[in-house]
């Protein structure tokens, strides 16, 4: 019980099959939660045909409806903490993060960090294929949350990310707020607010090939408003006491925080 990927999907079922045999076939003993919330498309139903093929491995959790990326990875943290695995993935469905890179993730977690980002913004990261107008919305995102939070990393919406199990431990999950993709920069905001080591390892992003992408306008509202509220809620709401598990017992001073590229 050492590692497992969390897959969040709705409507993949085009890439579900692909993307879980790739990773099984790193034969790396990665095991995969997929969270799918109840994907029109008959996703889960293809989740579920494979479970013969990797038993112990394969895993699925059913949502009601299309909740939001933020809540269906916090419920696949929660099933992986109850369950013991010690370092906990976040990877796209859709083949936009190679599986072949999370071996270089976990390394880094493993010579050190506390959380490794795939990210595309640093050096020797890269995006391919993606149109300019989504370039331009993922690197607007990512200055504008370093301009507001002055959180020092250079890809803080990354969806590929590996986490220690103590970082998981230690964040309130309950205090998480955004099911969107403003998720993504309020947990690695709430690793740095306690202090976390952080260590972005440089990845290529592709755009993917089968399906569609879910990002519409709400979640782009959501993470403009969101990336606001944080930096208020640091200000004033000692929002690193409130995000901790056990709150305010000032267990978390805060450390000088190694965030690195390569
Ligand atoms: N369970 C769940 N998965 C989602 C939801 N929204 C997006 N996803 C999944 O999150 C991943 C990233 O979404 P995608 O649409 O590719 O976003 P993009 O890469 O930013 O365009 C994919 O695996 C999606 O299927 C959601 O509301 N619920
Ligand atoms: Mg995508």
């Amino acid at each position: 019980m050492e590692k497992v990927v969390i897959i969040p999907t709705y409507n993949e079922k085009e890439n579900i099959a692909a993307i879980i045999e790739a990773v099984i076939s790193l034969e790396l003993d990665y095991h995969i939660l997929v969270i799918d919330d109840g994907s029109p498309d008959g996703t889960a139903n293809i989740v579920r045909s494979l479970f013969s093929h990797y038993p112990g491995q394969l895993f699925l959790e059913e949502r009601r409806g299309k909740l939001g990326l933020g809540t269906a990875y916090i419920h696949g943290f929660r099933w992986a903490l109850e369950r013991g695995y010690r370092y906990i993935f976040e990877m796209d469905a859709d083949f936009s993060h190679n599986p072949a890179d999370l071996e270089r993730l976990y390394q880094a977690c493993a010579n050190g960090a506390d959380l490794a980002i795939g990210s595309r913004y640093v050096k020797e990261g890269a995006v391919e294929n993606w149109p300019a107008n989504r370039i331009a919305l993922s690197k607007g995102a990512s200055l504008y949350t370093r301009i507001i939070t002055w959180m020092p990393v250079k890809d803080p919406t990354a969806g590929f990310v590996c986490y220690k199990r103590k970082v998981l431990e230690t964040i309130n999950l309950d205090a998480i707020s955004f099911v969107g993709y403003a998720f993504q920069i309020e947990m690695k905001f709430a690793s740095w607010k306690l202090g976390f080591r952080i260590v972005e390892v440089p990845i290529t992003f592709k755009d993917r090939k089968l399906g569609a992408s879910k990002m519409n306008k709400g979640i782009v509202k959501e993470g403009i408003l969101g990336v606001l509220n944080l930096r208020w809620q640091s200000i004033f709401k000692n929002y690193r006491s409130r995000v901790a598990v056990g709150s305010s017992n000032g267990l978390f001073p805060q450390q000088d925080v190694l965030v690195g590229g390569k």
